[in-house]
This record gives C-alpha cells, structure tokens and sequence, in this order.
C-alpha cells in the first residue's frame, strides 16, 4: 500500500513528508493506521545528527497510537479494529529478560530493531524501490506502519488517540519511573531535576503515589506555574541559589531526598541528583540520556554512605502489561495528559513541533493525522 509519512533523508535536515510504499504485515507482524503521534527530544536527538546510532533514510517517530488495519499470519493476540499503542520497549513474556522480574529490556528483536529493521532483517518501507529504515521499532510519523506483535500493547477503545499517544514515551517514562523503577512510598520526600515533558510526569507520579514534599529543579521559571499543577511543593531555580545547589536541596529536605530524578541527561545534574539523597538511604534515579561520550562522576563515598545510583528507561514499564493500565489512569483522572499537550498540528507542519520544542515553548506537540 501507499502511505504518507515525514522522511528523515539525512541528519540535520527537517522532515520531508513524502509517499511512502509499505509492504504489508509478514509472519508476527501487524500493520496499524496511526491516529496520532507525539514528538520527543529522543526523535530530535536522532534527526539531528546528534545520535551516534542514527540511521538514514528513516521514519522517525516512537510516541503514537492506532488502529489495527491487517494482521499477518501467526498473529493471536491482535485483530483488525484493535486500538494498540506501539512499545519501543516491546515485551516478549519468554525471553531472558523477559523472563526476570528485575528488567523490562526484552531483548528478543533488539538486534534488528537498533539496525531500523524488523525482526526478519528487512525492512517495510521503501520510496521507488529505495530502502526507508524503520526506527526504534515504531516510525510513528507514518500514517500507516507495520509492528511486530509483541511491541503493540493493546488499549482500551474509548481513550483518546490524540492524548493517549504520549503514553507511548513521555508519561510511561516519568510515571513509570517513580512507580515501577524507585517505588517511591508515600510519605516520601521527592527532587525532580528538569520540569520538562518527563520531568511533570515524574512529578505527577509522585503525587499519585502520595509523595509529601516534591521539589522541582529547572532554570526555567515558567515551568513552575505547571509544576505546581502537577503536584510540586517547592520550586528551585538554579540560577536563583545562593552557594552551593547540593547542600541548598539538602537542607531543604531536611537530610536529603529520599528519591531524586534526573530527567535532563546533563552530567552535572546527574552528580547533583545523586548528591542531595539523603545519606543511609537516598535513591537517585537517571532518566536523562547524556550526549555520546558523556560520563558520570562523583566521590565514591557518596556510595559508601548508603546513597544508590540507578538509571530507568520506559519507566522499568512491562509494555503490553503496564501500558493498558496506565491508559485507565488517565481515563480515571488519576493522571493529567491533557495539561501536557500544548500543541497539536498536522503532518504536512511536523517540522513546526520540532521548532516548538527547540523554542522551548512547548511541553508536548502530537500530530494528528
Ligand atoms: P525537556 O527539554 O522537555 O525538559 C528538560 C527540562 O530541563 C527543561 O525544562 C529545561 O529548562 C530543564 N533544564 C535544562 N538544563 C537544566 C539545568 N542545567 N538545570 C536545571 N534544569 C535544566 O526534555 P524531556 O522531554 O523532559 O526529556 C528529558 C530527558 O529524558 C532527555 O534527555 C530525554 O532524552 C530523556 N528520555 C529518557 C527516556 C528513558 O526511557 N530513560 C525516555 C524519554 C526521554
Ligand atoms: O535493550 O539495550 C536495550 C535498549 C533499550 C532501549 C531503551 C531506550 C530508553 C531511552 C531512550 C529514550 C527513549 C525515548
Ligand atoms: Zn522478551
Ligand atoms: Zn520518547
């Protein structure tokens, strides 16, 4: 079939929305007309160069939801109808990984999936013949793509594509990450370094799970309006502490944060986050991806003295697991998406959500298609 999607032709150049020819569903395999798709830092990291592990030509995008259009054969969990949000993170339930309740990094098409192939070592997309790479398993800036079935989680059919999308990143990661990856208890003291499209969602987490006081890092001073909706207590702005941030986060959670999040990907906050947990038993928790190259430090006895250092990725999320239940949060009020999409637009302005972001004047944007 022919499809329209916004093709990244090379590094650095904005998006070219093209007719794209898409092969149909293969053994496992299921194609879904995408409703609507978010835009992440991660799918910028990569148009822009900045990602080691780039491919070209390729269609980006990994935040989406759908429907299903076709099944291919072999396919049981799936049928034509079903509302499905795609995992970059997909889950198997038989391998190694998949196996152990201590990871969500099913492991069992990682391989192709990071060459921009499915699973059979092709790829679906091609413009006149030539190759289009998919990538992180998704390419959700496609009106119609095709998914293995183990990366689909299906979804209720009342929920919104157009909000819902962002469960596909954002919320799962920031949610997840206080909910599946810290477990953060009630009662809790909370730093969250960076108030951007993460960060409020680790923040909301907090909230839900019944944090008591939930401090904000960010140099920017419009995010604390939106912060406070979503559950901060106090707000720091760097820029605006007298001496040292470690010891000014210290002293205000009275000995330290029981959990920290780091949801930038700058070292230096890393280190900071890590530092202003509480001695004995504070958890920092790294959701940031640092640039290629990037390395974290600190004094070891920062460690010796009970602290721990941990990263998350998909908020430790199981996705075809987790992803339903955390669509009913949403559409219980337990959790606000809606607040977090500032702008919608449609694929012919993709490039518009990309400056958005760049002006850091948006929290999320999501194309609808
Ligand atoms: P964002 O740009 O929307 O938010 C970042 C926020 O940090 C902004 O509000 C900015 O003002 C603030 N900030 C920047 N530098 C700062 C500093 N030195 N001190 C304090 N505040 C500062 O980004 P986002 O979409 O929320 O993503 C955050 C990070 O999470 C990115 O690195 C992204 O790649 C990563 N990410 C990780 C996962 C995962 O599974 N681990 C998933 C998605 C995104
Ligand atoms: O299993 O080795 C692996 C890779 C898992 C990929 C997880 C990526 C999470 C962070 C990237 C940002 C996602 C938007
Ligand atoms: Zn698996
Ligand atoms: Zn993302």
């Amino acid at each position: 079939m022919e499809t329209r999607a916004a093709v990244a032709f090379e590094a650095g150049k904005p998006l070219q929305i093209e007719t794209v020819t898409l092969d149909g569903p293969r053994e496992g395999e299921v194609l879904v007309e995408i409703k609507a798709t978010g835009i992440c830092h991660t799918d910028e990291f990569t148009r822009s160069g900045d990602d080691p592990e780039g491919i070209f030509p390729a269609i980006l995008g990994h935040e989406g939801a759908g429907v299903v259009v076709d099944v291919g054969p072999g396919v049981t969990s799936l049928k034509k109808g079903d509302h499905v949000i795609p995992l970059y993170t997909p889950e198997c339930r038989e391998c190694e990984y998949c196996l152990n309740p201590k990871t969500n990094l099913c492991q069992k098409i990682r391989t192709t999936q990071g060459a921009g192939l499915m699973p059979d070592g092709t790829s679906r997309f091609s413009i006149n013949g030539e190759k289009i790479f998919h990538y992180m398993g998704c390419s959700t800036f496609a009106n119609h793509t095709v998914m293995p079935e183990i990366a689909l989680a299906k979804v209720r059919e009342d929920a919104p594509f157009d909000k819902i999308c962002y469960i596909g990143c954002g919320v799962t990661t920031g949610v997840g990450a206080v909910v599946n990856t810290a477990k953060v208890e009630p009662g809790s003291n909370v730093v969250v370094f960076g108030l951007g499209g993460i960060g409020l969602n680790v923040i909301q987490g907090a909230r839900m799970v019944g944090a008591d006081m939930i401090v904000g890092v960010d140099l920017n001073p419009a995010r604390k309006e939106i912060a406070e909706k979503f559950g901060m207590t106090h707000f720091v702005n760097p820029k605006e502490v007298e001496g040292d941030l470690v010891p000014y986060l210290v002293d205000l959670t009275k000995g330290g944060a029981d959990y920290s999040f780091e949801c930038i990907g700058n070292t230096t906050t890393m280190r900071q986050a890590l530092e202003c947990a509480h001695k004995g038993w504070g958890e920092s928790i790294i959701i940031g991806v640092a640039g290629a190259g990037q390395e974290i430090s600190t004094r070891p006895f920062q460690l010796v003295t009970g602290r721990s250092w941990r990263g998350t990725a998909f908020g430790g999320a199981r996705g075809r697991s987790d992803v339903p239940k955390i669509v009913d949060w949403y559409m219980d009020g337990k959790i606000d998406i809606d607040s977090l999409i500032t702008h919608t637009m449609p694929l012919d302005d993709i490039n518009k959500g990309f400056d958005l972001m760049h002006a850091g004047e948006s929290i999320r944007s999501v194309v609808v298609y």
